[in-house]
């Protein structure tokens, strides 16, 4: 198996602020990338931003802007975003960069040599908002309004290009039908087939450079044409590594990391990248991404976000949940509430509830407990290990941590946040039951108990110690903090060197601390 792990989140558009649901995809690839980083992996992670499109002409329109303007002003917000919640992407690539726009002119160009695009006329329906075709049939059952955000459909009639898509569906059904993980999760992954086997048209890739201003990427073989937003934006995942070559510093700079191994998008933009995008790998002879997994939607107190409601989870609320419980806590709460893949419904009361069940009551508490008792007791040096003397009670514990360690690997391999953080969170029960059934406190009463209960107060160490080390992926800054809590450096998020039991050394000396999560009220 290769040794590299690349993740990518959709790039996201620049006609708004980010909100709550660009942070979700992008906490979810970095918490793979984290995972995966420590797991030894040789980990690329990208993000970015998708700037050309007649939404973005619009938006900058009206706000008396050039695209190039807004885009510039708006770009930084996500930027500092990503910053502001500890997302460590290795490249950020924006569509308006030459680096891009070179790149997504030499694989259209690829394809008119390979005469998957020929010119024609496209006559029908769009959806501005979603710079998406929609059918007749589509645009009649919603009453030619946008089926995600209800405005009105616009009426195109204009030459264009064609990529021959219809030839390459056969190809790709049987793609996605001998390759399970392909398009995930399983729902989606048949909803995206039974699509497919009603069939499907060529795709229009041109618009009319006058209608958007000059805006956009040129068609190479006929520049009175823009490539469309959807081809020049799915092209990001390839062009980014610096493919292919086009003759400046970027040129095969990341090569090595195609095939993807999973992008991260919303549910409502599958199509685009399960169809589209695989099509036109094939049509350029390129290898498939290894995965593409979509998530759901979240709403906001019961209801669906929108921009007239004025319910979104804004940037703003963002930094307000942040500066009230923390970056982890956000992180945290998005990944373990809901099953990856499904639908979500964010509140204030809901975090604060799961803060203080999983955080303050779980995890916080077990590792002030073990730190007190092994400062109480044993001077703050962490005991010896004693096996036998701590038989048969610790076997829960034990069997808690094997199961965390088998699991963590296929949970993240199948982008299951919420698996993997129950895993960790049997650990913290597990642990907090074994300190109620053997009593130290009790234990620290009598002298000939010595050995047990520093066998006792070790294994408790080490649980924490692993349950911080799988835990930082999601929570970096609380799991570093806690760990130092233990006495050990970062290093100890190593997962190859230490997501193992017995790694704890005796006589490490603790560092008690107030605790890492106070209780909420
Ligand atoms: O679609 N809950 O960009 P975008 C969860 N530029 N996810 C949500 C959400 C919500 N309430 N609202 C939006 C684009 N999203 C394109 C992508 S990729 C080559 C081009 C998610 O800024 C949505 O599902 O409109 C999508 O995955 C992402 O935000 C980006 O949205």
């Amino acid at each position: 198996m290769s040794n590299t792990y690349y993740v990518t989140t959709p790039i996201y558009y620049v006609n708004d602020a980010p909100h709550i649901g660009h942070s979700y995809t992008t906490i979810a690839a970095d918490a793979l990338s984290r995972y995966y980083r420590a797991a030894g992996r040789d980990v690329h992670f990208l993000t970015g931003t998708d700037e050309h499109g007649i939404k973005i002409v619009k938006a900058a329109t009206d706000r008396g802007l050039t695209p190039q303007q807004l885009a510039d002003s708006v770009v930084v917000h996500f930027q500092q975003l990503w910053k502001d919640l500890e997302i460590t992407n290795d490249d950020f690539i924006r569509t308006s960069s030459p680096r891009h726009e070179k790149r997504v002119q030499a694989l259209v160009s690829e394809m008119v040599k390979r005469d998957e695009i020929y010119l024609g006329k496209y006559e029908g329906w769009y959806d501005e908002g979603q710079e998406e075709f929609v059918t007749e049939s589509t645009a009649r059952d919603n009453e030619y309004k946008s089926p995600i955000n209800g405005r009105p459909l616009t009426r195109y009639g204009e030459p264009s290009y064609f990529f021959r898509l219809s030839k390459w569906v056969p190809k790709l059904i049987e793609h996605i039908e001998a390759n399970e993980h392909f398009v995930q999760p399983d729902a989606r992954r048949n909803e995206v087939l039974s699509k497919l086997r009603m069939g499907v048209e060529d795709l229009s890739i041109s618009r009319q450079q006058e209608k958007l201003g000059g805006w956009g990427v040129p068609m190479p073989n006929d520049p009175s044409h823009s490539v469309y937003v959807w081809i020049d934006a799915l092209s990001n995942y390839y062009t980014a590594l610096g493919l292919p070559a086009v003759g400046d510093e970027f040129d095969a700079a990341a090569e090595s990391y195609w095939p993807c191994d999973v992008h991260l998008i919303g549910k409502d933009i599958l199509w685009f990248h399960a169809v589209y995008w695989p099509c036109m790998l094939m049509s350029l002879g390129l290898p498939l991404p290894k995965c593409v997994f979509a998530h759901g939607w979240w709403t906001s107190d019961g209801k669906k976000m929108s921009k007239t409601l004025g319910n979104f989870v804004s940037r703003e609320a963002i930094a307000e949940i942040c500066a009230e419980y923390s970056v982890d806590v956000y992180r945290y709460f998005l990944l373990r509430a809901v099953m990856f893949g499904s639908d979500g419904d964010f509140s204030r009361d809901a975090l604060r509830v799961r803060y203080n069940s999983d955080l303050a009551n779980g995890v916080g508490n077990l590792l002030s407990r073990t730190v007190n008792m092994i400062d109480k007791y044993f001077d703050g040096a962490i005991p010896a290990p004693a096996p036998d003397a701590i038989a048969p009670e610790a076997q829960g514990v034990m069997d808690a941590a094997g199961a965390l360690i088998d699991s963590a690997g296929p949970a993240m391999a199948a982008c299951q946040f919420h698996k993997y953080l129950d895993s960790l969170q049997g650990l913290v029960d597990a642990t907090n039951r074994f300190i109620d059934v053997t009593e130290p406190f009790r234990l620290a009463k009598d002298a000939s108990q010595r050995d047990r209960l520093g066998g006792i107060l070790y294994a408790c160490a080490e649980a924490v110690r692993l349950i911080l080390a799988y835990l930082a992926p999601i929570m970096p800054a609380s799991a570093i903090a806690g760990l130092a809590q233990l006495g050990l450096g970062p290093e100890a998020t190593d997962l190859v060197a230490v997501g193992r039991w017995g790694v704890l050394t005796a006589g490490t000396q603790t560092n008690k601390a107030s605790g890492l999560f106070p209780r909420k009220p």
